[in-house]
């Protein structure tokens, strides 16, 4: 019962995500008031596949500009980061480039966010911002 109530919570936030999807996300990842130049840039790839993120745990230090560039291997994926706003879909083999500002130390997760089979709700991992 638990496993179908995730479910139609992942359908309802998917159709929410969705609506917003057509117009292209330009936001500003480090905020005016930081001085960006002096933001250090970490670049980690990253791959989606049936039912893990590789890396799924990535470690950065506070006040870093993450990019991280997301490839999909074998179908359709997402890549959810709830706490940072960042929802994106991930078609096989396209490569999406995400950028944020790892502002304040904690422990965030991220998840895949399209359904992708029957492992799909295991399919996570954490940005450990230290
Ligand atoms: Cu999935």
């Amino acid at each position: 019962m638990m496993t179908m109530r995730g479910v139609i919570y992942f359908l309802a936030t998917g159709a929410f995500f969705f609506g917003g999807c057509g117009t292209s996300q330009q936001f500003e990842a480090v905020p005016s008031d930081v001085n960006r130049n002096a933001v250090p840039v970490i670049s980690v790839k990253m791959t989606a596949h049936r039912y893990d993120f590789i890396p799924d745990t990535v470690r950065v230090r506070e006040g870093t500009l993450l990019k991280l560039s997301i490839t999909a291997t074998d179908g359709t994926h997402g890549f959810n980061l709830g706490a940072f706003g960042i929802d994106e879909r991930l078609e096989q083999g396209e490569t999406k480039e995400v950028a944020l500002y790892a502002g304040r130390k904690g422990v965030y997760t991220f998840k895949c966010s399209h359904i992708c089979g029957i492992g799909h709700l295991g399919m996570n991992g954490v940005l450990l911002v230290e």
